[in-house]
């Protein structure tokens, strides 16, 4: 019983190897966790926005082409995960990532630049990226955004409401308020957003959709 067991256990195992073998693999990105807080009161998902530091080097010689730390105005940016707003190996790379998490992504050029490349990366370039999270904070198209900006728990969004929030995040960030600025930009979201045109921007108008990575 037992080897029979273990006799089909090896057969599939070839099996499967040699399926696996028939067919290239997809690239992957390696992930390595440098550094994990010990404390994580929410990990970073699809949608939600990331504020990170990051050093990017070459693969082939080690070459640093890029270090918000030390380029350009020094300051961490911030991203939205999961819309391909980044490279698509960030988006695979940064999910279920703590606050104060620092990993070290090794990304293939499919995952990257590609055969492009850009600027000083050259074609073909397979990329490593260290990176800190430093803050997380829901995205645009969360649900917690939607309960959010919907005063009246009504499960749709007027104007008003979309006026209001854009108000507080801007004096959130420390932006003073400009009314004439906030009815321009509800006037841009609602054009894009309502696309039932009844003047309210539904849960599922307002649903986050991405493709899938
Ligand atoms: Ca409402
Ligand atoms: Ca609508």
């Amino acid at each position: 019983m037992f080897l029979s067991f273990l006799t089909w256990f090896c057969i599939c195992t070839s099996l499967f190897l040699y399926v696996q073998g028939a067919k290239l693999p997809e690239p992957e990105v390696k992930i390595e966790v440098l550094e994990k807080p010990f404390f994580c009161h929410r990990k970073s998902k699809y949608g939600d926005m990331l504020l990170v530091h990051y050093d990017g080097f070459l693969e082939s010689n080690g070459t640093m082409f890029h270090s918000s730390r030390s380029h350009g105005d020094n300051n961490p940016v911030w991203f939205t995960l999961g819309i391909r707003e980044v490279i698509k190996g960030w988006d695979k790379g940064l999910q279920d990532m703590c606050i104060g998490e620092r990993r070290k992504l090794t990304i293939p050029p499919t995952l990257a630049y590609g055969k492009e490349g850009k600027g000083k990366i050259p074609p073909d370039s397979t990329l490593i990226f260290n990176i800190e999270i430093m803050d997380i904070r829901n995205g645009p198209r969360s649900h917690e955004s939607f309960r959010e900006m919907d005063l009246d728990d009504d499960w749709k969004l007027s104007k008003q409401e979309v006026k209001e929030y854009l108000r507080k995040e801007f004096e959130k960030h420390g932006y003073s308020a400009n009314d004439t600025h906030h009815e321009v930009m509800v006037e841009d979201i609602f054009k894009k957003e309502d696309e039932d045109e009844d003047g309210f921007i539904s849960a599922r108008e307002f649903t986050y959709k991405h493709d899938e990575l």
